[in-house]
């Protein structure tokens, strides 16, 4: 079983104007599937590994074959990474929900929890993504960061929400102006879809 380029459930137009159609389609079939085809061709000499799923494979990197390690972290890191964004991003959708009350409870209302993550996804220094993750050992909300493709699963956190901040999310309309994207992020955030998620690991 070979790794796969999910669809989007929408439109590549569907974000305009917050996320533009071009971005979005070249993010999808161009960076999203080129993480897919080299996880893949990754994995070719490795066929009891091929039917794993990749979050499942980042759970456990320590135990992934160290001369495929860091190449599993990267482009399964991009696979996992990409599938779970694409279908937290909608247009219009209200902030509320199990998810938006602890966000709420966590963070004190929407504007705080805004602003907190804001500051996380602008300073993140080079390439990255911004996260919200239930952390089971602390049984809470927490943001956090991480740098290139790595995803949170990898340190036993698991995503709520996340955003990626690498340039090819966002420069063809915001060119530098993070700041920008990351604002206009919030226009398009699918809380009914972080609800499930939330209500699923809470
Ligand atoms: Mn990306």
């Amino acid at each position: 079983m070979s790794h796969t380029l999910p669809e989007l459930p929408y439109a590549y137009d569907a974000l305009e104007p917050y996320i533009d159609a071009k971005t979005m389609e070249i993010h999808h079939t161009k960076h999203h599937q080129t993480y897919i085809d080299k996880l893949n061709a990754t994995m070719g000499p490795y066929k009891d590994l091929q039917g794993v799923n990749a979050e499942k494979l980042l759970e456990r990197l320590e135990d992934i074959p160290e001369d495929i390690r860091t190449a599993v972290r990267n482009h399964g890191g991009g696979h996992a990474n990409h599938s779970f964004f694409w279908p937290i991003l909608k247009m219009g959708v209200s902030f509320t929900g199990p998810a938006a009350d602890a966000v709420t409870k966590r963070f004190g209302g929407f504007e705080d929890f805004k602003q907190a993550f804001s500051q996380a996804a602008t300073l993140l220094f080079g390439s990255g993504w911004a996260w919200l993750v239930f952390d089971k050992d602390k049984g809470s909300l927490e943001i956090v960061t991480t740098a290139n493709q790595d995803s949170p699963v990898s340190t036993g956190k698991t995503p709520v929400l996340g955003l990626d901040v690498w340039e090819h999310a966002y420069y063809l309309k915001y060119q530098n102006r993070r700041p920008e994207y990351v604002e206009a992020f919030f226009n398009v955030i699918n809380w009914e879809k972080v609800n499930e998620i939330y209500d699923a690991v809470a």
